[in-house]
């Protein structure tokens, strides 16, 4: 009983020792494995939002750049620097009329009549045109319109004090007042581009052989699409990368220069599929106090021939209203933050298997450790694992089944009884008791309840007797017990109330009541120079004859003793 209950503990402390390490170390593993992949998915936003960001960074740069170079434009527009490149082509374009004006005068003024070459030479002026609308007139010094090219209505007119027509007087009069041959004038002149009266600036200058003024000039505004023109040819050249480049609309959904889809210039795009960057671009700057928006949108893209996410950042340029924008395919991003997930995932798995690899050996190792401990102690329940001396002893002395002394310890315990008596002078007694037909009960209730009998047995036996007097179990279903200070009469009489006591006991097993008899041989020693096993001898002797008589009886080796049933 002690021996089941030291090995049940140690089994259940293996066991739990057991489950306690598994449960450990499957709950590290998980939890292990959850922090890695947490940690590896945050490095991943980590990297693909630090790509983006630089990403959005650089194209940021860049449309900085772009927007500082239309500022670099924009400063050729101030009225000074207007007036100084208004003023550089007008010499220009007149010094080239006059070098033809001069050459032809001077190769037919002897060949030609007067009139004729005069003819000749005020045609020439009425055609001469540069730029855009670029013409000359002729006046004379008396303020007299000679020829106007685009309002003939004015020609031999005189023009003083006319606020409509200045630029006659004001020509007249400065080249007066400053004595000169060429001068510059400005004035402000209705102009019919923006039907607004516009400062414009003038060159005139004396053709001396007719006495006449030749004069020229232009809006000061008429610079600004120049100027404009020019920035954006400078904007459309200006690439980086492989394919990027700036495009310019304006604010009211206008594309103002592509410079890869050029039939996009001029064109209005409000919620276009095709060309969705105008209208986001353009409504994200108005939702917004910054002066650029970052906006993203699938658009065509030219490496690729496809349609790809791309990612772009646009810039209002406020003195025009323009917005100039650049972006990038994020398919070279997606790409990279593909390839780092790929390999971080690879390494990750690679790690996981090894912390799995790790638990399952740790946990092969516990479960073999735990089964190999478990059969040891549970097939082998004596075996030298217990460092325990005591239990060792017990384990060697005591009957495990009946917790008893066994038969060893028992005829151990009989030498020093015997000796004990021998140096005292004491009578001793033997009993050898065996349980009858003992194997019907094995066969009727079975081997189970055979066990529980013999405990049974023990246990009735144990109370019947004093603490002093050695009873152990000789094997099978036989005990032996051996008392002091006994004669034949107090044997006879011990032996029958153990009997009785057996016979009267309901021993119950599983619900069922079984009841058994014991028979039992007895022996009390004539001389002290007999020894244990003459004495067991002679009380085996005895127990075969109470078999042979009837069984339930005692029967004591001595002729002279009758050990009759009916008295007990
Ligand atoms: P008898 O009255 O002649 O003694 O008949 P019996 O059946 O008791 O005698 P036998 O010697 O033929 O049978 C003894 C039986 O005891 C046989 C064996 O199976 C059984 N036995 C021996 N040791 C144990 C044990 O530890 N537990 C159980 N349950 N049975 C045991
Ligand atoms: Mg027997
Ligand atoms: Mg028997």
């Amino acid at each position: 009983m002690v021996l089941k209950k030291i090995s049940s503990l140690k089994v259940k402390i293996i066991l739990l020792l057991s489950v306690l390490i598994l449960f450990v170390t499957s709950t590290l593993t998980v939890i292990y494995i959850q922090n890695l992949n947490t940690l590896v998915n945050s490095n991943i936003t980590l990297f693909s939002t630090t790509m983006i960001k630089n990403e959005k960074k650089e194209l940021q740069n860049k449309v900085d750049l772009a927007s500082n170079i239309l500022k670099m434009y924009y400063k050729k527009t101030t009225p000074a620097y207007m007036e100084n490149v208004v003023k550089k082509g007008l010499v220009s374009h007149q010094e080239q009329l006059f070098h033809q004006l001069n050459s032809i005068y001077t190769k037919y003024k002897d060949l030609e009549s007067k009139v004729k070459l005069k003819k000749r030479l005020k045609d020439i002026v009425k055609y001469a045109r540069y730029g855009s609308n670029g013409y000359f007139w002729i006046n004379d010094m008396d303020n007299m319109m000679v020829m106007h090219p685009i309002k003939p209505s004015y020609d031999n007119k005189i023009f003083i004090d006319t606020p409509l027509v200045p630029f006659i007087q004001l020509g007249v009069d400065t080249l007066t007042k400053q004595k000169k041959d060429a001068t510059f004038i400005k004035y402000k002149f209705y102009n019919p581009a923006t039907k607004l009266y516009e400062f414009k600036v003038s060159l005139v200058r004396k053709f001396k052989p007719y006495g006449w003024v030749i004069g020229t000039g232009r809006y000061l505004s008429d610079v600004t699409p120049f100027v404009k023109q020019q920035a954006l040819k400078s904007i459309q050249a200006s690439r980086y990368g492989k394919n990027g480049y700036f495009w310019i609309n304006d604010m009211n959904y206008k594309m103002i220069m592509h410079p890869i889809k050029p039939k996009y210039n001029n064109k209005f795009f409000i919620n276009s599929k095709e060309v969705p960057f105008v209208s986001l671009g353009v409504d994200a700057l108005k939702n917004t106090v910054k002066d650029s928006a970052v906006i993203k949108y699938s658009f065509y893209n030219p490496a690729t021939e496809k349609y790809e996410d791309k990612l772009s950042i646009v810039k209002i340029f406020k003195p025009w209203n323009w917005v100039i924008g650049t972006g990038v395919y994020l398919n070279g991003i997606n790409k990279s933050i593909q390839d780092v997930k790929k390999n971080k995932t690879i390494e990750e798995n690679k790690l996981i298997w090894k912390i799995i690899i790790i638990s399952l050996v740790i946990i092969i190792i516990v479960l073999f450790l735990a089964y190999y401990l478990i059969t040891k102690f549970i097939t082998n329940p004596m075996n030298t694992l217990s460092t325990e001396k005591e239990h060792f002893e017990e384990i060697a002395q005591i009957d495990f089944l009946t917790n008893i002394l066994n038969r060893r310890a028992f005829y151990q315990e009989i030498e020093k009884y015997f000796a004990y008596a021998k140096r005292n002078n004491i009578q001793v007694s033997v009993m050898m008791i065996d349980i009858d037909f003992f194997k019907k009960v094995n066969d009727t209730y079975g081997h189970d309840a055979g066990d529980f009998v013999l405990q049974t047995v023990a246990k009735v036996v144990k109370n019947s007797i004093r603490e002093e007097d050695i009873f152990g179990r000789l094997g099978g279903e036989e005990f032996g017990i051996c008392i002091l200070n006994s004669t034949n009469e107090s044997l006879c009489q011990i032996a029958n109330k153990i009997r009785t006591n057996i016979q009267s006991k309901e021993m119950k097993y599983n619900g069922t009541i079984i009841k058994i008899t014991i028979s039992i041989g007895g022996y009390n020693l004539y001389t002290h120079s007999e020894d244990f096993k003459i004495a067991f001898n002679k009380a085996d002797k005895a127990l075969y004859e109470a078999k042979e008589t009837g069984r339930n009886k005692v029967e004591i080796y001595d002729d002279n003793i009758i050990c009759d049933r009916d008295k007990f």
